[in-house]
């Protein structure tokens, strides 16, 4: 198939790509704007909105007796109120919306709301939270084998406990919606969501109307990372509910600081666990316990916690295993999906044992790594799922190679010795991430294929381009299974009123669950054209049987492949087929084979395959200021039959520094009253372009096709993401080698500056 160019790549640098805020003014268009709660815990007693409602300009204010529908909405289960009606459960829960003329006059009239609240004692940690035994759901379980025996017949046996912080999502574009009111119940909304669907299904409920009077549009993201995928609906609801009391388009647009303070994170966790291995690193028994600190309402954090679970055992084959995983109940905004949707959690936690036992035995991390992947003998995971298309020992064998780790293990060792303040770290994390939704419903797809008679052809499907790059692959998707250029594909804003009833675009599924379905429409047309094209040409000349099997789409051609001269273009054939009355648009769906997972038995196969990778990190920390920098990456990614090699490589690279981001340098710290302290790039430390280390080796793994995707690719949305922990595993090596591995750093995620100057003033003065 041929590559092709990010089909935005020039719009995006130069500034022309067109995002919501971008659109004009639409006439008669109201600024909207959210008043939320500036306490974390409490009861709203009373409001009055009679002063402000006088201010000039202002239209509307609703509290929540003004929703027509649903007070409530939510992503699995409506839980949340839209507007706060008694009980306050989180900082910047909403309270009422205004919707004006302008922003002062929203600013103005948002100063003279008069309201009390009652405040209470907020939860804010997940320890505050297992006091009051406040969890969202009862405890859930994986298990096989018999961990008792398992511990009796181990070497050694150690414990211990492991945390990881939160991260925002700075996706570059905060949070917007446009709600349009059209004729009767008619809502059109405009909303930078990773879930149309979801957002048609929760205005029709807020608004007491029908699906079929909303619609949704969504054209391109300014990067969702997760964070859209449940947390986009606020603006889109707020909107429409404005739109729908005023009559008038409303634009709803959270500043940075509001999108910071109010929106979900990626979920902190702190996990216990105890672990028995044999003198080799051999991994006998593990005791995994997985916390996760789920915020105010239930979001999706059962689902990330499930996928945290799943991947609790990342690449090795742990015979003797129990997770178990709760999600906690905390007065902070509902945690939500990020990047690798509870995997990293999970992964992050058994990389932090592995690198520990290596210590502990002082091997070399990575060849305990290894000896503890799963191979052919050993290939069941812990919730009964064989993995099939294992490419563990071959990427090792080739990354080490080709990134010369031993050699360079060996120099960093003999660098350590003789530097006394900087040290030099490197570590390999393996990857393996289950691609599917876990929740099997989700595993569909639907597109809509329509061939104009000059040849040109639209495509629509319901996935959310995000800058992941899949509307470029989907149109390459599409020209080569037409066997037309790349120019006549144009790919159509994905629209909630042409393709219905979609998953979210995530879990990594975008490229091969609506690339399937649009080869599904495809595979009709081609069988119609074919067949009309066979009857045209047998007619013709009835001395030649062409059949309409043999008919073949390449190069804007279409011919018979046993009588090559029997061809046509294809923009001639499409003229042809309207004068024969033959329909030139048609309906595509997909659906994920086999999968399934029986939540309460924790068994079953709710992956279709497994992505896999490797990467490398090595990097400097200077010891008396905890500063850490980069020096290399080596990254090898397995991504199938590669649908695009460069947006692949894009997207390593990008899931590598965001992933070091989460190790290494945000932190999201809260006030004991719940308050996110840092609520802008000002204080919020992300990775910038220097922080890119100087030499990024980053390559796809070659030759080995995956059966049964779309075109035999991989998805590679999130799987790349783990290979940040590398970074984390570096800093944690040099910290262990301090006194000669004696004793464990005290170290968790993220290892900030002052974190890791914490973890070197133990190590060698306490
Ligand atoms: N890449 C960019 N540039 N922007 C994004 O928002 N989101 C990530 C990943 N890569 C994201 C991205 C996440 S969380 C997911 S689930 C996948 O893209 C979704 O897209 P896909 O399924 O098409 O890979
Ligand atoms: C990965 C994901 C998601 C997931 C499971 C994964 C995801 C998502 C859901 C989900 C689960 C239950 C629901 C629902 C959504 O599950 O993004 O509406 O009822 O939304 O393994 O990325
Ligand atoms: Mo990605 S976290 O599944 O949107």
């Amino acid at each position: 198939m041929k590559t092709a160019y990010h089909q935005s790549a020039i719009l995006h640098a130069t500034g022309k790509a067109t995002f919501i805020d971008d659109i004009p003014k639409f006439p008669q268009e109201l600024h909207g704007h959210v008043v939320y709660s500036p306490v974390a815990h409490g009861i709203l007693k009373s409001f009055d909105l009679s002063q402000a409602l006088k201010v000039p300009g202002v239209i509307t204010i609703l509290s929540h007796k003004d929703i027509p529908g649903s007070k409530k909405i939510g992503a699995v289960t409506l839980d949340e109120p839209v507007l706060v009606q008694d009980e306050i459960s989180y900082i910047g829960q909403p309270l009422f919306l205004i919707a004006a003329e302008n922003e002062q006059a929203a600013l103005q009239a948002q100063k003279l709301i008069k309201y009390e609240i009652q405040e209470l004692e907020p939860i804010v940690t997940i320890e505050q939270s297992m006091q009051k035994d406040w969890k969202l759901e009862p405890t859930r379980k994986i298990e096989r084998g018999d961990l008792e025996k398992g511990f009796k017949n181990s070497d050694y046996i150690i414990e211990g406990t492991f945390r990881n912080g939160a991260q925002e999502h700075w996706y570059l574009e905060t949070q917007i919606a446009i709600a349009l009111p059209g004729e009767l119940n008619e809502m059109k909304i405009l909303s930078s969501t990773q879930n149309p669907t979801e957002i048609q299904a929760l205005v029709a409920e807020v608004l007491g109307i029908n699906f079929h009077e909303v619609e949704v549009e969504t054209r391109r993201l300014g990067g969702g990372f997760g964070g859209k995928e449940t947390q986009a609906a606020y603006t889109a609801v707020w909107a429409a509910l404005l739109a729908w009391h005023t009559k008038r388009p409303v634009r709803m647009r959270l500043e940075r600081k509001d999108d910071q303070l109010i929106t979900g994170k990626r979920h902190p966790f702190f996990n216990k666990y105890k672990v028995g291995f044999d003198k080799n690193g051999k991994i006998i028994a593990a005791d995994i316990e997985l916390n996760g600190n789920a915020g105010a309402f239930a979001d999706l954090s059962m689902a990330i916690l499930e996928r945290a679970m799943l991947h609790a055992e990342n690449a090795y084959y742990i015979p003797n295993i129990r997770i178990r995983g709760t999600m906690w109940r905390t007065n902070l905004p509902p945690n939500t999906a990020f990047r690798g949707f509870g995997g990293p959690q999970g992964i992050a936690n058994i990389e932090n044992i592995v690198q520990r036992i290596a210590h502990f035995l002082r091997l070399d991390p990575a060849m305990v790594r290894k000896i503890n992947f799963y191979d052919d003998q050993h290939n069941i995971t812990p919730y009964g799922q064989k993995v099939e298309n294992n490419r563990l020992h071959i990427i090792f064998d080739k990354l080490t190679k080709k990134a010369n780790y031993f050699e360079r293990r060996q120099k960093v060792i003999e660098f350590n010795k003789t530097h006394k303040y900087v040290k030099r770290g490197i570590a390999l994390v393996p990857v393996k991430f289950g691609i599917s939704f876990t929740a099997s419903f989700l595993n569909q797809a639907g597109a809509l294929v329509l061939i104009y008679t000059d040849g040109s052809v639209q495509v629509n499907h319901g996935g959310i381009e995000m800058g992941q790059g899949l509307y470029t692959k989907i149109r390459q998707i599409a020209a080569a299974e037409l066997g037309v250029s790349y120019d006549k594909i144009k790919i159509t804003p994905t629209t909630t009123g042409k393709v219905p009833n979609t998953p979210p675009t995530a879990a990594s599924t975008g490229s091969d669950l609506n690339g399937m379905a649009v080869k599904d429409a495809i595979d009709k047309l081609k069988k119609r054209i074919s067949t009309a094209l066979a009857d045209y040409f047998n007619e013709q000349d009835p001395k030649i049987t062409s059949k309409p099997e043999d008919f073949v789409f390449e190069n804007d051609l279409i011919y018979d492949a046993q009588h090559p001269e029997r061809k046509i273009s294809f923009s001639e054939a499409a003229k042809l087929m309207h004068l024969l009355r033959v329909s030139l648009s048609a309906t595509g769906y997909y659906r994920t084979p086999g999968v399934y997972f029986d939540r309460e038995k924790g068994q079953g196969h709710p992956f279709y395959y497994f992505a896999f990778g490797m990467g490398i990190t090595e990097l400097e920390l200077d010891l008396l200021t905890g500063k850490v920098k980069l020096l290399r990456a080596d990254i090898l990614h397995d991504a199938g039959d590669s649908l695009n090699p460069q947006i692949d490589i894009g997207q390593i690279e990008g899931a590598y520094i965001q992933s070091v981001g989460w190790m290494l340098m945000e932190d999201c710290r809260y006030t004991e009253k719940g308050r996110l302290l840092n609520d802008s790039p000002g204080t919020y430390k992300m990775p910038v372009i220097t922080d890119i280390p100087p030499v990024f080796n980053v390559e796809l793994l070659q030759g080995y096709p995956q059966p049964g995707t779309i075109r035999k690719s991989k998805a590679i949305g999130e799987p790349p993401y783990i290979h940040g922990i590398s970074a984390w595993l570096a800093v944690k090596d040099i910290l262990a080698e301090l006194d000669d591995f004696k004793s464990d750093p005290d170290l968790d995620i993220p290892a900030t500056h002052d974190k890791i100057v914490l973890a070197v003033n133990k190590k060698l003065f306490v």
